[in-house]
């Protein structure tokens, strides 16, 4: 892999940290962005030493949406036939890994997205959520009408989306569309608490927890308890969770595989 140019990449103890940097343009996703985003989380969720990710933007923004001005000039058959926007948009979806979105400032459609297509997100007070597409006389292509929606609600959404209304940290917490919010100087230290915690933890249970949290927005209830009980089930006899109850029993603390 060469070097990245527009991400800064940093590991805190078993936790990988990536920080979108292009600062001039707000961290607007380009196509070289995206790719080098795409290629780090696949080697982060490849090495053995990593337990959880944390992605990050700086003070200003998280990331300002799609660039603008790489796709204006797009037409429909170029964004048909053409690989639009590269195909990694949606590499953090694969990441079996958690990974943990640290949004202050502007996180705006693409930006928004990208947030919403991590497990969860956290928020400096600084936050501003929005899917602004509309005023570009678009409307969302990375999933914001379908997360978005999930997340907060028919009404909120639509309000949005429909309108370009800004949400702010607050109103995104009421909202259930971040976890939780922080100030700004301690946001990022507070994401790597929360992945080195993570990190100590079983990555075979958390990749199932992980699965079965999502499939909730795929299937029906009957559905989705069916595949929780069946991936539950599948722990059992693992070398995790043989040694967490062992450890619960003998009143120590478990060391799970990594
Ligand atoms: N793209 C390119 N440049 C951007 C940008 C963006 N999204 N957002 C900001 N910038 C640039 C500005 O042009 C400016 O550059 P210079 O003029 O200095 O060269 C610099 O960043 C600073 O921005 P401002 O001067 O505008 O800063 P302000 O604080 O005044 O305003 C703002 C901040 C965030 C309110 C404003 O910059 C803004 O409205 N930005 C655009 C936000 C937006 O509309 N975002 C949605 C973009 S559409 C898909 C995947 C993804 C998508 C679609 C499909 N597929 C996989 C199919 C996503 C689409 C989108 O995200």
């Amino acid at each position: 892999m060469s070097t990245p140019e527009m991400i800064i990449v940093e590991t805190h103890g078993a936790v990988g940290l990536i920080r979108l940097n292009r600062p001039a343009s707000l961290n607007a996703l380009c196509d070289q962005l995206v790719q080098e985003l795409g290629a780090q989380l696949l080697a982060f969720d490849a090495d053995p030493a990593i337990g959880a990710i944390v992605l990050t933007g700086n003070e200003k923004a998280f990331a300002a949406g799609a660039d603008i001005k790489e796709m204006k000039s797009r037409t429909f058959p170029a964004v048909i036939f053409d690989d639009f926007i590269g195909n990694h948009w949606e590499t953090v979806l694969r990441v079996k890994k958690p990974v943990i979105a640290a949004v202050a400032g502007f996180a705006l459609g693409g930006g928004c997205e990208l947030a919403m297509m991590c497990d969860m997100i956290v928020a400096a007070e600084t936050a501003k959520f929005g899917q602004p597409e509309i005023n570009l006389g678009v409307m969302p292509g990375a999933g914001g009408t379908q997360r978005l929606t999930r997340a907060v609600g028919k009404s909120k959404a639509m309000d949005m989306i429909l309108t370009a209304r800004m949400m702010d940290a607050a109103e995104a917490e009421r909202s259930n569309l971040v976890s939780r919010v922080f100030p700004a100087e301690t946001l990022v230290d507070e994401a790597l608490k929360i992945g080195a915690k993570l990190a100590t933890l079983s990555p075979v249970a958390l990749a199932m927890a992980k699965t079965s949290v999502n499939r909730a927005y795929e299937q029906t209830l009957t559905e989705g308890v069916k595949t929780e009980r069946s991936l539950f089930l599948s722990l059992f006899g693992t070398p995790d969770q043989i040694e967490g109850m062992n450890a619960f029993a003998e009143k120590r603390k478990p060391t799970f595989q990594r």
